[in-house]
């Protein structure tokens, strides 16, 4: 039997303007443009976000670089002439899905990386968003990897993604979190939260924007993974079985890794166009950078149909309330 159709929360809204970026905006070789770091920036919005270019074959892209963009207002966005960041040696065969955290007035780069033996979680700083310093690499497997904008109990936090695909299976997996006093050497794992959790998943779940402190709590919004063995073709690939949603959690502000509640319904599914249907892998919804606007308003950038970059908005108070509540 098929899986259930899943809704959006009515608490949140998709900007009407959707998508806010796609290819046509990045003046290099671009074909998919999604998964976005964002922060403010000199009183300016900046950007860096994922670019597959030059399709090949189903899921063979010639190659993925990182872009970056300014906006004056988060919506309009303005593409800088060449790609800043790409990994590739003999090793490493790409860099992709970057986050942005500025922490206590370091900007650092999380990203995903893919070596010949594994994938991994790095980390990397920039003082101008166009030169980067590698900072570390995890073991793999390892990716989804996300920074807290400041150190708690004296101590750097990040959320990350393991992958333990030999004890848990393909997919089944779960939220960590671990600390470091120096953002290279990490350690004291939790486990925070499980695919289990959330009702709407039965496949793998994943750390997507950086948290962001509210009074009650950090606020982290992550991606929910369902499997359905009946979806078939779809999008640019024969099979793609897959379809991902948002879901929120607060986290205590002193305890990270005590979860205070979390969304046991999505809070935004794949609904739109822009999500299901047009584009390279349908039924996509990838959040990766959350801010704080006005009125306690919050934006929450994600990737739609791993194609285009898009953004949902709900009030704070909304948000905290769907976790403590639930639904
Ligand atoms: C994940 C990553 C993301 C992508 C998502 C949906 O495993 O590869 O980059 O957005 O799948 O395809």
């Amino acid at each position: 039997m098929a899986n259930p159709k899943l809704f959006t929360h009515p608490c949140i809204h998709r900007y009407e303007g959707n998508p806010v970026m796609t290819c046509k905006d990045v003046p290099y070789p671009s074909t998919l443009v999604f998964n976005a770091g964002v922060i403010r920036y000199q009183g300016r919005y900046a950007m860096t976000f994922r670019n597959d270019y030059e399709h090949i074959s189903q899921a063979k892209f010639a190659g993925t670089n990182i872009g970056l963009a300014f906006s004056d207002d988060g919506i309009h966005w303005k593409v800088e002439p060449q790609p800043v960041f790409a990994l590739q040696d003999k090793e490493i065969v790409r860099a992709y899905d970057p986050r942005l955290t500025d922490v206590e007035g370091q900007i650092y780069m999380t990203f995903a990386v893919d070596t010949r033996h594994g994938v991994c979680g790095g980390i990397a700083k920039t003082d101008d968003l166009h030169h980067y310093e590698m900072v570390s690499l995890s073991v793999p497997d390892n990716r989804n990897m996300v920074l807290f904008p400041e150190r708690v109990n004296g101590m750097y936090m990040r959320l990350e993604r393991p992958m333990p695909v030999y004890s848990r299976g393909r997919d089944q997996f779960d939220i960590w979190i671990s600390e470091s006093p120096d953002l290279v050497h990490w350690g004291n794992p939790h486990l925070l939260l499980a695919v289990e959790d959330f009702p709407f998943a039965n496949d793998k779940i994943g750390p997507g924007a950086p948290p962001l402190r509210t009074d009650a709590g950090w606020l982290i919004f992550t991606h929910t993974v369902d499997i359905d063995p009946t979806r078939g073709k779809n999008g640019w690939e024969d099979r793609w079985i897959k379809r991902y949603c948002i879901a929120v959690a607060l986290l205590d502000l002193n305890e990270p890794w005590k979860v205070l509640g979390y969304s046991k319904v999505p809070l935004l599914a794949p609904e739109t166009d822009y999500e299901t249907t047009i584009g390279f892998r349908t039924n996509v919804v990838f959040p990766t950078a959350a801010l704080r606007m006005d009125d306690n308003i919050i934006r929450i950038y994600y990737g739609a149909a791993d194609t285009v970059i898009a953004f949902a908005e709900a009030r704070e108070e909304d948000l905290i309330q769907l976790c403590l509540k639930g639904e």
